[in-house]
């Protein structure tokens, strides 16, 4: 299969130069388990492992290959096996702090150009956790599209729209339903030849439904249970890149039950627009939108302009990312002294 319908693009061609002449090619990842990989080529399926130089160098989790990555191989392809070498940059992620305790980053997808935010309109639909998404999603650079699935069983649809758009802020809104179809010709809009898109979203909102309704076959297994049982049942169980047959990328993503902030403040400030402008009215430059005089955001919190909850949302939002970076900070300056360490004491009984 021609490159360019897995998603190549010259910002890859540009990084792989380095490795043309070395005999190498490139891949991308289809499936990520433990220690082995699915990879799409130009000439078929391989499985791959990384090799030991790349497992040596790579400190953290995110520095291994993910579903939707371009990756440097080497390969047997009569055997249909290959050796993982190096991971192109990436042009766009979406992460979150690995589920736990660690303090670690988590890609779910890379190199994904639309990120589809899948909600139900039954009793799943939860705005602030549609805030949670968006600022992960304008964090990793992919654009967010929020769709509203289950159409077919919500009679309050204009009312839940009216709501959604509130925290939307210009990422478009689609009303759709995996089961009838209905605006299913809207959504295939963004899944034109090397386009990639990302299903995110809760456990039953019907991400895979969706997926086998636009590829018109059974690809991904759905739950078959019947509706109201269908939440939290967590029926796709990994990451899987599928290429459409009429063009087009999608990457399927079983719900996350944990979905823990990771990043600076660029997701915050692209997801609260509408906040981050006021606070420009602030009259300190450090305004917590608190208790501070002068403060835009309150004003318009007590105006009504702003929902209230939203605002807590922010906070708390804000609040996360603050812990994670202070987290992040005491973690690197722990590293750092801990090598001192090591190097002085080597040092002392050469
Ligand atoms: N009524 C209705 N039910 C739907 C719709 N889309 C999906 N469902 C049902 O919702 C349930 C969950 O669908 P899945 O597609 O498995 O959900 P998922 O988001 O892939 O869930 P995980 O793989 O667990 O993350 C199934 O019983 C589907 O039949 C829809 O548009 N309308
Ligand atoms: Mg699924
Ligand atoms: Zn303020």
């Amino acid at each position: 299969m021609d490159l360019s319908l897995l998603g190549w693009k010259p910002f890859f061609h540009e990084s792989f130069d380095p490795f043309l002449k070395h005999g190498y090619f490139a891949g991308r990842i289809s499936e990520e388990h433990k220690h082995l990989y699915r990879i799409l080529t130009e000439n078929g399926e391989l499985l791959a492992k990384v090799s030991g130089k790349l497992l040596h160098d790579s400190k953290n989790r995110s520095e291994f290959p993910a579903v939707g990555d371009w990756v440097v191989i080497s390969g047997r392809s009569t055997e249909g096996t290959a050796t993982i070498h190096a991971i192109l940059p990436r042009l766009s992620k979406f992460t979150r702090k690995m589920a736990g305790k660690t303090t670690e980053e988590q890609v779910i997808a890379a190199n994904i150009d639309t990120i589809f935010l899948v909600s139900g309109l039954d009793n799943d639909f939860n705005l602030r956790r549609i805030e949670r998404y968006l600022t992960l999603a304008w964090e990793g650079g992919a654009n967010p599209v929020i769709v509203l699935n289950k159409a077919d069983i919500c009679d309050d649809i204009a009312q839940k729209v009216a709501l959604v758009e509130t925290v939307a802020l210009g990422a478009p809104v689609h009303v759709v339903s995996g089961i009838t179809g209905q605006g299913l010709e809207e959504l295939s809009t963004h899944l034109s030849d090397g386009a990639t898109v990302a299903f995110l979203g809760s456990s039953g909102t019907g991400k895979s439904t969706l997926i086998n309704a636009l590829i018109g076959e059974s690809v991904q297994d759905v739950n078959t249970v019947r509706q109201g049982d269908s939440r939290g049942r967590h029926t796709t169980t990994f990451r899987k890149l599928i290429v459409l047959p009429h063009g087009g990328i999608v990457i399927d993503t079983p719900g996350l039950r944990e979905l823990q902030l990771w990043g600076s403040d660029e997701g915050l400030s692209g997801a609260f627009s509408d906040i981050e402008l006021l606070a420009e009215q602030c009259r300190f430059a450090d305004c917590r939108h608190v208790n501070e005089p002068g403060c835009a955001v309150r004003r318009s919190l007590e105006e009504g302009t702003i929902d209230s909850e939203r605002y807590e949302s922010y906070l708390k939002l804000q609040s996360e990312l603050a812990y994670l970076t202070d987290k992040r900070e005491y973690l690197e300056r722990k590293e750092k002294l801990d090598r001192h360490y090591k190097l002085t004491y080597r040092n002392r009984f050469k």
